[in-house]
């Protein structure tokens, strides 16, 4: 199973992590991402949700039109681990491919 990262792991990986923060009063990473509108965040949705899948590791995530807000965490260790700085660069990289740094 996967480690939580210690505090100082996890603020070193958020630097490499355009627009990923801590979530206050929890083990976990929290980014939203807004698409010009809701093809665009379905799109995105659509596209991870197959990296989520492949890897058998899920975000928890709220899509409201165009807005997109997930949260990270591995939910086995209880906190963050390197599968959710992996899924989060992912996730960086298929919005960035829709026009969404
Ligand atoms: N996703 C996340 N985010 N955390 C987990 O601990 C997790 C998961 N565990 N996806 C996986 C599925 C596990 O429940 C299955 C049985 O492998």
């Amino acid at each position: 199973m996967s480690q939580r990262l210690s505090a100082e792991a996890r603020n070193s990986a958020l630097k490499d992590l355009a627009g990923w923060t801590e979530v206050n009063g929890r083990d976990a990473i929290a980014k939203t991402f807004v698409f010009k509108d809701f093809n665009e965040a379905f799109g995105f949705m659509s596209r991870v949700a197959l990296v989520a899948e492949k890897r058998d590791h899920h975000p928890e995530w709220r899509n409201v039109y165009k807005t997109v807000e997930v949260v990270l965490a591995t939910h086995d260790a209880g906190g963050v681990t390197t599968k959710d700085v992996e899924l989060a660069k992912a996730m960086n990289t298929i919005a960035a491919a829709l026009g969404v740094g």
